[in-house]
């Protein structure tokens, strides 16, 4: 499990409520706070492109991933919705 990090996603944007990560277990609680389906997928270190179920307009999900020292991509994979702005990075260090 390790540290819990609440995400919105909604059209056409991705909010964490947490900033400065360390490395460690994350469990990202997403909220689909949008009126289109919505993914959460992770890249980076050590994650080849972990992502959580896609997520009706309402629904919740969750993914859980090990961050290393890095910069990861964390983005929505339905088709155009990252160029649109689902589309954010972080550092952990
Ligand atoms: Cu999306």
């Amino acid at each position: 499990m390790g540290t819990s990090v609440g995400v919105v996603e909604k059209e056409f944007s991705i909010t964490l409520d947490k900033t400065g990560f360390t490395p460690g277990d994350y469990t990202f609680a997403i909220q689909n706070q949008g009126s289109f389906p919505h993914n959460l997928t992770i890249e980076g270190p050590g994650v080849d492109s972990k992502a959580s179920p896609t997520l009706g307009a309402g629904e919740s999900g969750s993914l859980t991933v090990a961050l290393q020292k890095g910069s990861y991509e964390l983005s929505c994979s339905v088709p155009g919705h990252k160029d649109k702005g689902m589309d954010i990075k972080i550092t952990v260090g």
